[in-house]
């Protein structure tokens, strides 16, 4: 869908607006077009071709009339002027952490930084430059260096959340050309990594209408640059943003086009060694005896099935292909049966309008019967959440008889009476053993002192797990893709200690997150541990939502995780069972 293209578009006009001082009531608007526009679940597509965009919230006549523009040309005309009147480096010094339009606006016209690269230097070599500036002392200077170091180590990667969206767009671009069959994403993205550097994608088509293909390629909606448009491939800039290849294949080859360029490429040298060791050769037009001429036909090479097969190895999941193991397994026949989205019985962390949530308990409610859960668990924040709104003693006993009596209206689903308490830095909870046994479900999670060392945050996480009335750890290093790198934990001795007391390590599915992340997974399944996939969602639909499970699911698959390692892949009595564990 559009939506999360156009609502980066507002905020993006939002922001520019903010750092040239400029129109505040201007800035209001496009922020809350922006939220209307990535919150929605209708389709903005749908809705501008029907003249109906002024029935959402926040949209009136000149932003609706925006949205046409883009849907008609690509563009929005004031967004292109917009960006012309600032240098285009303060947006990328937007994304860093701790720095709004303000902070940036200070650094160009107090300081004349226009670039990241610049400001990392003044930091680095001349601080007291910026010290006079308001509101940047010295503490504050030594975090931004920080998160610039970071963002530098990231830079140029995205979260698959943005990449899925640009990707599917175009993907619906492709299908619709004529001649197109099958088309499919490969590289990163297939692989579910959790950031991605380009987005690759592939179409069988025979050659007589690759030429067609790329030209509706490159003039897709939303396409800012083209890089090349030639017979069989095309490579694009969307949105100023993130490269797009697109390559048409023809149907002989498609399967062996799909392996190479779905990679990764480490996963691709292995496999390539397997061949040559039979005798073969492997490339991206398809499987050969090592002698074969340019331009015989390839003994495997239309699916990836028989490619696999033709080399003596299971069909491998794209998510496992980086090399860890996987072909060997694959060869031995002991690949692990991954979790699937459909093995997912229930959610058990989620947030209401009792602390920072959207959305009532009873439209949780129906929000999970509609996704035919049979369990869910609310978990609303702690008392010390004093920004989310968290609950103390009093209005967690009334939130509990409130969820306990919604609960009882609905007896075709389990709705479990739970919390998020917080794990302070010493380990010890924000309730007292007395408050938390009373309920269904505990997650105990980090919120604060994230940059604590590895021995303490260890020690930390496995005080909590050691409480008997903790039943998981939400999203346990409490990182942020490309925004923070959260705790660094010993996942070995956490693993061991989730393991000995039976209690759950969280995949937290929000694509921010995605914590405990792949490899973690994989550990923590080998020591014994059990996992519990949330989706931590703030609504019912739309945004942070319950509809984010499939990242979590992806991210466990990843993590070479079966169903059985994932305690809401339980029936209602065995999750029943477990609880009481
Ligand atoms: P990214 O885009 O950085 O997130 O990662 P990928 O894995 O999508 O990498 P990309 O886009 O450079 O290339 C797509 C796939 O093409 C990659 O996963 C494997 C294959 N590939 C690219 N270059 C090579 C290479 O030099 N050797 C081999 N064997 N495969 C390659
Ligand atoms: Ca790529
Ligand atoms: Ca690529
Ligand atoms: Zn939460």
């Amino acid at each position: 869908m559009a939506n999360e293209e156009l609502a980066a578009i507002f905020a993006e006009m939002a922001d520019i607006l903010e750092i040239l001082d400029q129109d505040r009531f201007r800035v209001g608007s496009y922020r809350r077009a922006a939220r209307v526009l990535a919150d929605t679940t209708e389709d903005i597509a749908a809705l501008a071709a029907e003249g109906k965009l002024q029935k959402l919230p926040g949209i009136g006549k000149s932003t609706a009339e925006k949205i046409e523009e883009y849907f008609r040309t690509g563009k929005i005309t004031r967004h292109e002027e917009l960006r012309k009147q600032i240098p285009l480096g303060l947006l990328e010094m937007l994304t860093i952490q701790g720095m709004g339009p303000k902070t940036v606006a200070k650094l160009w016209k107090q300081a004349g930084i226009t670039s990241l690269d610049q400001l990392r230097k003044v930091i680095e070599e001349n601080p007291s430059k910026l010290e006079k500036i308001e509101g940047l002392g010295s503490k504050k200077l030594t975090q931004l260096a920080e998160s610039i170091t970071f963002a530098e180590k990231v830079s140029g990667r995205f979260r698959l959340d943005e990449a899925g969206a640009v990707a599917n767009n175009l993907c619906q671009v492709v299908k619709s050309c004529k001649g197109a069959k099958r088309v499919e994403v490969a590289g990163s993205l297939r692989r579910q990594r959790e950031t991605v550097g380009d987005i690759d994608i592939l179409c069988e088509a025979s050659e007589k209408y690759a030429q067609q293909i790329i030209k509706t390629f490159t003039e897709a909606r939303g396409v800012t640059k083209v890089l090349a448009a030639g017979g069989t491939k095309g490579s694009v800039i969307v949105n100023h943003r993130i490269q797009v290849d697109l390559r048409v294949v023809p149907s002989e080859s498609f399967g062996a086009a799909l392996q190479y360029f779905t990679g990764s490429k480490a996963h691709n040298i292995a496999l390539r060694e397997i061949a040559v060791k039979k005798g073969l050769k492997l490339n991206e037009y398809g499987l050969f005896k090592h002698d074969a001429p340019d331009g015989a036909k390839p003994l495997a090479g239309r699916t990836e099935e028989e490619i696999y097969a033709a080399l003596g190895l299971q069909w491998i999941p794209p998510e496992l292909r980086e090399d860890r193991g996987e072909i060997a397994a694959a060869a031995e026949g002991k690949l692990p049966d991954l979790i699937r989205l459909e093995d997912i019985q229930g959610d058990l962390h989620m947030h209401t309008t009792a602390s920072d949530g959207a959305n009532t308990v009873e439209e949780m409610i129906l929000a999970c019967k509609k996704l035919g859960y049979k369990y869910m668990a609310i978990t609303d924040h702690s008392k010390s959440q004093i920004q989310a709104n968290g609950l103390d003693e009093q209005r967690l006993a009334d939130h509990v008889a409130e969820i306990r009596s919604a609960a009882k209206k609905y007896k075709d689903i389990l709705v479990l009476a739970g919390i998020e308490v917080d794990i302070f830095k010493d380990g010890s909870l924000d309730f007292s053993d007395d408050i938390l046994k009373e309920l269904d479900f505990v997650v105990a999670s980090p919120h604060t002192a994230l940059t604590q060392g590895r021995a303490e945050a260890t020690k930390r996480l496995i005080k909590a797990i050691e409480n008997p009335y903790v039943h998981a750890i939400g999203h346990p290093t409490g990182r942020m893709i490309n925004q923070r790198t959260g705790m660094d934990i010993d996942i070995v001795k956490i693993a061991q200690a989730a393991a000995a007391n039976n209690t759950a390590l969280e995949v937290n599915a929000h694509p921010w997150r995605l914590d405990l992340r792949d490899v973690h997974i994989r550990t923590a399944i080998e020591a014994g541990a059990k996992l519990v996939i949330t989706t931590d969602a703030h609504s019912a639909f739309g945004g942070s939502d319950l509809t984010l499970m499939h990242y979590g699911v992806k991210t466990a698959r990843r993590g070479w995780a079966t169903a059985e390692d994932v305690i809401n892949t339980y029936s209602p009595a065995k999750l029943k069972k477990w609880l009481k564990r």
